[in-house]
């Protein structure tokens, strides 16, 4: 860090002279540490509220600061590849326990805690989830991080730091209501900012061309409104081996230029007033899973990070290698979290050509060596599109250079495809029309030497069906990475009990290499084994119960089978008709047809984006249904139904260890992955599933016998949409029908007749893309085959072993393992 003053920059300089590893002053243990925080950082006397979990966090933050400082020197001396996981969105969730964890303090933090008779986890509950990111997407970045950084990976997470992360949900009458997220009111005791590091991030203005002495004619981008990016630092500690990360969040904020005009008119309050604008900028996370709105503000924001980190990269690729940006691509690759960061395309070609003066074909062939792409979602609601008009006005230079990837890239398609004007215009980058768009999928891919689906099922639907034509062009760049989910937070800190069984069994070296846990197989016919196992299993599901009656009155027995979906709410996962399956149990109670059924407690909880009304009306519906069902005592012994508000990373840590079976209940061909699937995995759920995502995965992992399988694959649902008739298979399943009918009759909407109609006629209808109605049926056997299962205790428990010991290969390490071997070659 060459530009450095401040933070962790401002240590290594007056460290010069000294040796490296040989700290300033003797850093006290954790416990003297915590003490002094408090009297001398925090000033608090009678700590309260969030202090104590200020001072531990400042204290664990002093302890890793020398590792960190060396962690960067390292790299930024060695010749490690870096990269730069590009993301608008990180889900940390909350930072203690995993840093404990990883830094091997937890023992040191429950010290440190004695003489204030608080217990490590009371403190740990105090620090706010770090909520920046909406679902998977957002998990699936704070894994990675985990996983690089536990790998020895130099590896830096850029993103925003918003100071509002995804809302709250408050349930009102059954209703979602959104409440905002300020996690950093209270301060965020991780984050070191580093002003000296800020960057300026242009906006509008126009561009203008000029020829230089020599002769050659350049672009200039003026006029422009600049906004201050201002890096603030989160550590990322690897799995005991010493290396501390970096997340760098940009913040937003305005430049000391004022309007002059305004300025000289007498008007200084309101110029200065006028620096709010700039701040919008990392104010809010859009709240959209897998849709996209198009907002202007969501446009500045996609820039502004990719402007800011590139920026970043190419100030430390110059400290370390000079001016010239020739091997740029060989010392760092950027990996774009969906089309989110694509921009950031067009904004390294800028940066080469007009701040460090390289040519087009040079410059491009450095963009095109270092982006590599991700997809996420084959959703077509998701896949993001900027108007032209917005783009040539908000980022003018930035949509010229658009268009001169794009004429290249047309002409290499017109050489591929001779005469083909269908295919220039169904390939071209810009999607003409009376309001012109930018594809920037397809941005994302002709910038990119790779280009990678997060399962196997996604990928093949992929290169079969929405990028069949670049596959064709390009088939090279298309790979798969299937996601994973790190085992630290997801299975070591938050399931220490059954960690330790298995360390107790296998010894701890399934720790470093989660495939270790197949060993566990060896133990299933293990009584002893076994029985711990459940033993495990059933305080952790007493931990839910306790989570599930404090957030909704609702008591959940633990002998019964505990069921769960938690995810964000979305038709396509299918909420409904897991919603659709309670109400049919129901019915069977109701009209004494207990025969095989097994007393079940189901919980369903997340979020529906805010503007998305039929998600808003399946959380209602779910309310409902549970009052009725939690209400009428004969139901009690064999069913209870709970809504959870405000599903989170930090519920999740709860959740997943205290699950009986898992509810991955997707149309198939939707999901493009899903990661929750693979932390109830780990944490000894089985999973009920369709062929969706990585659901086809585990399922191979684990065996048909230990996963219960349900519904049409990718290939029917496809085939069967041409001719989808649900009224004929409603009519032939009695199950469906009853359970529509009682809908239908307003038995759960007593106030509001009528209420559910929207949800029933989606069903019936033959544009029903989610086809309920056709995998109703086969759901309801599949839930049939897991009570029986259940009524058999050892048997139940064996394949919850079973489950565990196959999910080595769900660790995000393993995934990592292939992006570094096959995409970031030299990380
Ligand atoms: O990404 C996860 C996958 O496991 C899930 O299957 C997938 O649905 C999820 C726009 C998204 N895809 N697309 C998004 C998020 C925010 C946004 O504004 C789209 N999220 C996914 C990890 O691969």
């Amino acid at each position: 860090e060459s530009a450095a003053a401040g933070g962790v920059q401002v240590a290594e300089h007056s460290m010069k002279g000294k040796s490296r590893h040989e700290p300033c002053e003797p850093c006290d243990a954790l416990p003297a540490c915590l003490e002094r925080q408090l009297r001398y950082n925090l000033c608090r006397f009678e700590p309260q509220g969030q202090d104590l979990f200020h001072a531990l966090a400042l204290g664990v933050k002093e302890q890793l600061l020398d590792d960190w400082r060396s962690t960067r020197s390292r790299d930024a001396e060695g010749n490690k590849r870096q990269v730069a996981y590009l993301s608008l969105e990180f889900l940390m969730g909350r930072a203690l326990g995993n840093a404990l964890l990883n830094l091997d303090l937890t023992k040191d933090a429950r010290d440190a805690l004695t003489p204030f008779a608080a217990s490590l986890e009371e403190i740990a509950e105090q620090e706010h989830d770090a909520g920046l990111g909406n679902g998977g997407l957002g998990r699936l970045a704070a894994c990675f991080l985990d996983s690089c950084a536990s790998m020895d990976i130099a590896a830096t997470g850029y993103g925003i730091r918003y100071e509002y992360g995804m809302f709250a949900q408050k349930i009102v009458d059954g209703f979602q209501i959104e409440r905002p997220d300020r996690w950093l009111k209270e301060g965020n005791p991780w984050e070191v900012r580093l002003h000296a590091l800020a960057v300026l991030v242009p906006f509008f203005g126009h561009t203008e061309s000029y020829v230089d002495r020599a002769g050659r004619r350049h672009i200039q981008w003026v006029g422009t409104q600049d906004v201050r990016a201002v890096p603030h630092d989160m550590p990322v500690p690897g799995y005991r081996n010493g290396r501390i990360n970096t997340l760098r969040l940009w913040k937003a904020e305005a430049t000391d230029d004022f309007d002059l005009e305004e300025f000289n008119q007498g008007d200084y309050a309101e110029a200065v007033a006028r620096k709010n604008l700039a701040e919008q900028i990392t104010m809010v996370l859009y709240p959209n899973d897998a849709s996209e709105n198009g907002k202007e503000l969501r446009l500045r924001q996609q820039y502004f990070l990719c402007s800011a980190s590139l920026q970043d990269m190419l100030r430390r690729h110059i400290a370390r290698f000079g001016d010239d940006l020739s091997q740029f691509a060989k010392h760092n690759v950027v990996q774009l979290n969906d089309t989110h960061p694509a921009i950031a395309v067009p904004e390294l070609m800028r940066l080469l050509i007009d701040v460090h003066c390289l040519e087009w074909d040079e410059a491009w062939a450095i963009t095109s060596a270092t982006m590599a792409y991700t997809n996420h979602t084959l959703l077509p609601e998701a896949l993001e599109c900027w108007s032209v008009r917005m783009l040539g006005h908000m980022l003018p230079r930035i949509l010229e250079i658009i268009f001169e990837i794009n004429a290249r890239y047309l002409d290499l398609v017109a050489h591929h495809w001779p005469g083909d004007a269908d295919m220039l215009a169904k390939m071209s980058i810009i999607e003409e029309g009376s309001e012109p768009r930018v594809r920037m999928a397809y941005l994302a891919i002709v910038g990119s030497f790779s280009v990678n689906g997060v399962a196997a099922l996604h990928t093949e639907l992929l290169t079969r069906g929405l990028f069949k034509d670049f596959h064709a062009l390009w088939a090279e760049k298309f790979n798969n990475k299937t996601n994973g989910v790190t085992p630290r937070r997801w299975l070591m800190a938050c399931n220490p009990q059954l960690a330790s069984l298995i360390d107790r069994r296998l010894g701890s070296d399934w720790r470093d290499d989660l495939n270790r846990l197949s060993s566990l197989g060896a133990f299933t016919s293990d009584t002893d084994f076994i029985k711990a196992w459940r033993g495990v299993k059933t305080a952790n599901k007493a931990a839910l119960a306790a989570l599930v009656e404090r957030e909704c009155g609702v008591t959940f027995d633990t002998q019964m089978l505990f069921d769960v979906q938690v995810k964000r709410i979305h038709e396509y996962k299918r909420q409904l008709m897991n919603v659709l399956h309670v109400i049919h149990l129901y019915q069977r109670v109701l009209k004494g047809d207990t025969q095989g059924m097994v007393p079940r407690c189901v919980l369903i909880g997340g979020k529906a984006a805010p503007g998305y009304a039929t998600a808003k009306l399946i959380i209602k519906l779910a309310g409902n249904v549970a009052h009725m069902v939690n209400s009428d005592p004969h139901v009690a012994p064999w069913l209870r139904f709970a809504f959870l508000p405000n599903y989170n990373v930090s519920a999740m840590e709860v959740i997943a260890p205290g699950a009986d079976l898992s509810e991955q209940i997707s149309t198939a061909g939707k999901e493009a992955s899903g990661t929750g699937n693979m932390k109830f995995m780990m944490n000894g759920a089985l999973t009920m599933g369709t062929l969706d995502g990585a659901n086809i995965e585990i399922l191979e992992a684990v065996g048909e016998d230990n996963f219960f399988l349900f519904g049409l694959n990718a290939d029917e649902v496809a085939r069967i949409k041409e001719d989808y008739r649900p009224k004929d298979i409603i009519a032939a399943s009695p199950a469906l029908s009853s359970v529509l009918e009682l809908v239908r009759s307003g038995h759960f909407s007593l106030q509001e007749p009528g209420l559910f109609d929207p949800l029933i006629d989606a069903i019936e209808s033959p544009w029903d893309q989610w086809m309920t109605a056709a995998d109703f049926d086969s759901f309801v056997s599949a839930q049939a085959r897991a009570a029986a299962l259940y009524a058999t205790p050892d048997e139940w428990t064996v394949r919850s072993i079973r489950n565990t010991a196959a999910s080595g290969r769900f660790s995000s390490d393993a995934t990592i393992a292939r992006y570094r071997d096959d995409i970031w070659r030299g990380a």
